[in-house]
């Protein structure tokens, strides 16, 4: 996510860190480092260059403080800039009516039907009855992805025979007022091009349904097109937010810097991945993190608490703390590693420890086989794991279809994990994976 910005200001970063005083020439050098930064990403001309200018103004007004450096004061500046230029937070939508209605509009292919089943989900969550409308009658299997997304989160999705996005939308809004539905969701088709068809047929879908929020769903991999498409139509039908797509992918960032100035138009979503959990409350504050590469580990701890118990935590803390941690628990350990996600990603979002480990490519696989293989041990292997001797590997090897080689190696570093958990002991200093990363906070 946004490597090429966060591998430029990672360098500006490391350069102002070294600065012993804050000087108009230096102040100039690194406007021109940010002013690089961004237009490189694709942030729009004018956004670069008032980021550029509010931050050297606020740079010449700093006062010297003995306690923070002079570069952390800098670094700082921007950080401030860089989360004014994302528009705050603005996540917040009011569900508070009987019936709630969500109009999803955009181009084609940036992600309206999967993002339609990412806020049914979430709000079927929120124990909110929801009802997806699939309006899109031009492409075809549009409505059949809909049902099925529908079906995999168990969600009602209404679509009908009459080929007429308007009639659809109005027969499907009838349904949920007479089935109590909460929130009301309505895909639409994508057009390549903001023509006038479309903005005609989707401002009529707005004045018969009259939608509480209207979201723009936009690809942030398109970059400055998209901005002038929604600032089309913004002026067309007054959008209530945008929703960011494909922040997991390799999109620059300029899209995200650029949408919320130049368009007015708040962002109140961020989606991450293809899943239909993959999708984020917008967060100011986070994504400045991310695009300036600080890591992200609210994010982390977010989703580490998500997966890991209060209680397993407890459980395994006593193990290790009289060394009867085992086999058994290193699986439940990989197990909830890899309910988290790819490592890779995980990684990325550790600050300080992202830039070094981004050149290293993590072994996604590892995980499995590493599983795959405690999975061939019985019971008792697993508790005592000492007593497994070379017939013992050999018929493991055979069930995991690993070889010996790769489960010495796994004992190997079991052994070595236990030792280290022995020495962690001995300092007193006990381990949790929550308070681990909670001390980054
Ligand atoms: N990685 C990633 N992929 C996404 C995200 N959102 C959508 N996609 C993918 O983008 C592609 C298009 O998504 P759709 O939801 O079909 O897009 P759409 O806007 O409904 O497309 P049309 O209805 O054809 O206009 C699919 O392959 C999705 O899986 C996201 O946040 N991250
Ligand atoms: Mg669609």
């Amino acid at each position: 996510m946004f490597d090429g910005i966060s591998k430029r200001f990672d360098t500006i970063f490391r350069n102002l860190r070294g600065l012993g005083k804050i000087t108009d020439q230096n102040i100039d050098h690194i406007s021109r480092e940010i002013r690089k930064a961004l237009l490189e990403a694709d942030v729009n001309f004018l956004v670069a260059k008032e980021f550029v200018n509010n931050v050297k103004i606020s740079a010449q007004g700093t006062k010297v403080l003995k306690s923070i450096k002079p570069g952390e004061q800098f670094i700082n500046i921007i950080h401030k800039e860089m989360i004014k230029t994302l528009g705050e937070d603005s996540s917040s939508i009011d569900l508070s009516s009987k019936l709630n209605s969500i109009m999803l509009i955009g181009t084609q292919g940036s992600g309206k039907t999967t993002t339609a089943s990412k806020l049914a989900f979430r709000f079927k969550n929120q124990e909110k009855k929801v009802l997806l409308v699939a309006a899109d009658t031009y492409r075809p299997g549009a409505v059949n992805q809909l049902k099925t997304l529908g079906k995999q989160i168990n969600v009602d999705v209404y679509h009908d025979d009459s080929n007429d996005p308007l009639l659809i939308c109005k027969n499907a809004l009838k349904k949920a007022k007479t089935k109590s539905v909460d929130i009301i969701i309505y895909d639409t088709a994508g057009r390549l091009n903001v023509d006038s068809e479309m903005m005609i047929e989707i401002q009529s879908l707005k004045e018969v349904l009259s939608p509480k929020e209207i979201f723009y769903v936009a690809d942030s991999m398109t970059g400055q097109d998209m901005i002038s498409s929604v600032k089309t139509f913004d002026e067309a039908i007054q959008l209530t937010g945008a929703i960011m797509t494909k922040l997991d992918g390799d999109s620059r960032g300029g899209a995200a810097l650029s949408l919320r100035s130049v368009t007015g138009v708040p962002i109140k979503f961020v989606g991450v991945s293809e899943k239909y959990d993959g999708l984020e409350d917008f967060n100011a504050k986070q994504l400045a993190d991310r695009i300036l590469g600080f890591g992200d580990v609210v994010s982390l701890v977010e989703k580490v608490e998500k997966i890991v118990k209060e209680e397993d935590v407890a459980s395994l803390e006593k193990k290790i703390s009289n060394n009867s941690f085992d086999l058994n628990d290193f699986r439940t350990q990989i197990h909830q590693m890899k309910k988290m996600g790819s490592m890779t990603e995980l990684i990325g979002m550790i600050p300080g420890i992202s830039r070094k480990f981004k050149s290293l490519s993590f072994d996604e696989n590892q995980l499995v086989w590493t599983e795959a293989i405690i999975n061939s041990m019985t019971p008792d292997e697993r508790t005592r794991p000492e007593i497994i001797n070379t017939s013992r590997k050999k018929r493991i090897a055979l069930g995991s279809g690993r070889n010996v080689f790769e489960i010495n190696s796994l004992l190997k570093k079991f052994l070595e994990m236990k030792k280290m958990m022995k020495k962690m002991n001995a300092n007193q200093s006990k381990f949790s994976t929550k308070k681990l990363l909670k001390s980054f906070r």
